[in-house]
């Protein structure tokens, strides 16, 4: 494994050379003028260092539509090389340490020899993803017509032991948590009983939540529609919040970007979710129609940029119960993955820093007085304020590239892992 082609900390240092007088000047200019509204860059830097947002190990693949799938060059082929390129996302970025493993795709046969891999990578792993929304080989009940939430309750004492399989390989990978989406629901009116899916579907679940340890967390991603496409299980925030509330105190609500209404206020629902304790956290990704998983931050900045300032009022305030588990949800055709995942993982790292330039005593003030221009030019100024320097720098002070895209295209990684990655056929994408 030792002889897989590496960018070397040397070649990043080498390369940040090229950059490192423009970015020493864009910082100062930006030091100085944070300075003229108190703002201690440093302490925004710092801010920067230290936010962390997961990658899924399903997003360093191609992914595909309903249509088709192009597959690119030097693909990974299994955990291993999935783990490879993940490492080779956070060398650059730096804030992405943590993958998210989806379970059965990268099931490892030794899970010692996955835990030193990824130890040896700098990597650890974040919550753990079940699968009932496929149907494996040899499997013996199918999910086709649920999982969880199945009339039949052979089908979901198998979508329950699945889950514990997973919350067991979780615990000795060194995860905390579990992630739960299933795809169940309906195509057509009257095709089930919406009562009797969701009391299926809550049974299911307080079995899976009776077995995650007691310094673990479960995840419960709502979606409104997709594969079902007349009505889902798990539909909506609200939804989801009676199923967290329901089964106690370790259930916590997972925002998916993309798994709302078009135009959908999700700023707001982060709010309501933080405010009542629910908060679990986030898949980050873009959408213009529906769960589109594009690029995070590529349609609608802005809103991302909204969401954080909601999450950064909740740290500022130091509110209970308030660690959100930041995860970037994102697959495409058109890019390559490890690109499209650092482009995004630092739009979030922006969204983070620029909702800390919110002038928050200001902004309440305007509150007060129903101020309202006010309010609005105190977030855009914050939002129309270029950090990069502050981002670039962050990178850099961590080890990592002043400019990560440049970095890795001149370092050649994708043409070597062609080289060393021969295609092999039917390796299916996966979006969730
Ligand atoms: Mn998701």
């Amino acid at each position: 494994m030792s002889t897989k082609f590496e960018i070397s900390d040397d070649f990043i240092a080498e390369q940040n050379k090229r950059s490192e007088k423009h970015l020493a000047e864009d910082f100062d200019y930006l030091a100085k003028k944070l300075k003229r509204s108190n703002i201690e860059i440093e302490k925004i830097v710092e801010k920067a260092q230290n936010f962390q947002v997961a990658v899924p190990s399903w997003g360093v693949g191609t992914g595909g539509t309903r249509f088709a799938r192009f597959p690119g060059q030097g693909e990974p082929r299994g955990v291993y090389e999935k783990l490879e390129d993940c490492a080779t996302i956070n060398k650059l970025v730096r804030s992405t340490s943590a993958v998210s493993l989806h379970i059965p795709w990268d099931k490892p046969e030794n899970v010692d020899e996955l835990n030193a891999f990824a130890k040896a990578k700098g990597l650890k792993f974040d919550a753990m993803n079940s699968n009932t929304f496929q149907d494996q080989i040899g499997q013996e009940k199918s999910y086709k017509f649920g999982s969880l939430s199945h009339a039949d309750k052979d089908v979901r004492a198998q979508a329950v032991a699945h889950n514990l399989e997973c919350i067991e390989l979780g615990k000795k990978i060194g995860s905390n948590a579990l992630t739960v989406w299933v795809g169940d629901g309906s195509n057509f009116a009257g095709q089930t009983n919406f009562r009797r899916a969701f009391e299926n579907y809550l049974e299911s679940m307080r079995e899976i939540y009776a077995a995650i340890p007691n310094d673990w967390r479960i995840f419960i991603e709502h979606k409104m529609f997709e594969p079902a496409f007349y009505s889902t299980v798990v539909s909506d925030w609200g939804t989801n919040y009676i199923a967290a509330k329901e089964l106690g105190e370790k259930a916590f609500c997972l925002v998916d970007l993309g798994h709302h209404a078009p135009n959908v206020n999700i700023e707001q629902i982060v709010s309501r979710l933080i405010q009542f304790q629910k908060l679990g956290g986030f898949h980050f990704n873009d959408s213009k129609y529906g769960d589109d998983d594009l690029d995070t931050g590529s349609v609608k900045p802005f809103q991302l940029f909204l969401i954080f300032n909601e999450l950064v009022d909740a740290e500022l305030n130091n509110l209970p119960n308030f660690n959100p588990a930041y995860m970037l949800d994102q697959s495409h055709n058109v890019t390559d993955p490890i690109e499209s995942l650092m482009v995004s993982a630092t739009e979030v790292v922006r969204a983070y820093v620029q909702a800390h330039l919110v002038d928050r005593v200001k902004l309440e003030e305007a509150q007060k007085n129903g101020d309202a221009i006010t309010a609005l030019t105190t977030l855009k100024s914050a939002f129309t304020t270029d950090v990069s320097a502050i981002l670039a720098t962050a990178q850099s002070r961590n080890g990592g590239a002043i400019e990560p895209v440049k970095v890795y295209r001149a370092s050649g990684y994708r043409t070597e892992k062609h080289k060393e990655r021969p295609a092999r056929i039917g390796v299916s994408a996966g979006i969730v």
